[in-house]
C-alpha cells in the first residue's frame, strides 16, 4: 500500500511541471523575462506589454467569471474554491486601474491599442474554454496555469541581485508578489483535488491545456520582445 499512497502525494500539477520542465522555463525564463532581469529590456517592450496585457487582462476576466460560475455548479465541496476564484476576480479590479494609471503615464491611449495575433490567439483560447462543455477541472487547470506562469516569471525578475529597471518593479511586485504567489498555491492545490476524481480523459484534457497555455505565454512574451 504504501508505494501507491506515497506516489499520491504528488499532486497531478507537480508531475507535469517536473514531465514538461524545459517547456515551462522557456515561458518563466523567456528572453524578455531575462532582458527585464538583468535591466536591458528595452522601453518598447514595456509599453508592447502594457497595452497588450491590458486588453488580455479585459478578455480574462469573463474566461475567470466563467470558471467561477463552473465552480458554483460543482455539487461537491467546491465553496473553497468558490473564494478563492472571487478572490481573484476582485484584485483583477486593482490590475485594470493599475495597468488604466500606468498607461497614462506613459502617453498610451489604451482605446486606441490593437491586439496583436498572439493576443488575439490567447484570448480566442480563453474564449474557447469559456464554452458549458469545458468541464470545470480543465478550466481551473488552465486558471492556474495562467497565473503560475506569470507568478512564476516575474517573481524571478525580482529576485535578489536583479537589476530589474524601476519601472517594472512595480509590475513584478503585483505579479511575482507573495501574495498572488499564495493565491497561485491555493489554485494548484484545487487542481489537484479534482483531479483526483478526474477520468482518464479529464486528465488529458487538463494536461493539453496546460501545455497550450504556456505556449500562448512564450508567444506572448514573444511579442513584446518584437518592435
Ligand atoms: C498574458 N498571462 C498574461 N497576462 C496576465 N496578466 C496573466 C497571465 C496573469 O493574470
Amino acid at each position: 500500500m504504501t508505494r501507491s499512497s506515497k506516489m499520491q502525494e504528488i499532486g497531478k500539477t507537480e508531475t507535469w511541471l517536473r514531465k514538461h520542465r524545459p517547456v515551462y522555463n522557456s515561458a518563466t525564463k523567456h528572453p524578455f523575462i531575462l532582458s527585464i532581469r538583468d535591466g536591458t529590456v528595452q522601453s518598447h517592450s514595456f509599453k508592447t506589454w502594457l497595452a497588450q496585457d491590458y486588453l488580455f487582462v479585459r478578455e480574462f476576466v469573463p474566461f475567470v467569471a466563467s470558471v467561477l460560475i463552473k465552480a458554483c455548479k460543482e455539487s461537491d465541496d467546491s465553496d473553497d474554491d468558490v473564494e478563492v476564484i472571487l478572490g481573484g476576480i476582485a484584485s483583477m479590479n486593482d490590475d485594470i486601474s493599475w495597468f488604466k494609471r500606468e498607461a497614462k503615464k506613459w502617453d498610451i491611449r489604451l482605446s486606441e491599442v490593437v491586439p496583436q495575433k498572439a493576443n488575439k490567439d490567447y484570448c480566442r483560447l480563453l474564449e474557447s474554454l469559456m464554452s458549458s462543455d469545458v468541464e470545470y477541472s480543465e478550466a481551473v487547470t488552465a486558471l492556474w496555469a495562467i497565473g503560475v506562469v506569470y507568478q512564476e516569471s516575474f517573481a524571478y525578475c525580482f529576485e535578489e541581485g536583479s537589476k530589474s529597471p524601476l519601472e517594472w518593479k512595480e509590475s513584478c511586485e503585483r505579479w511575482g508578489s507573495e501574495g498572488f504567489g499564495q493565491y497561485c498555491r491555493s489554485l494548484q492545490k484545487m487542481v489537484d483535488r479534482r483531479l483526483l476524481k478526474a477520468s482518464d480523459d479529464e486528465l488529458k484534457k487538463a494536461e493539453v491545456v496546460f501545455l497550450s497555455i504556456i505556449e500562448h505565454e512564450v508567444e506572448f512574451w514573444n511579442m513584446c520582445v518584437r518592435k
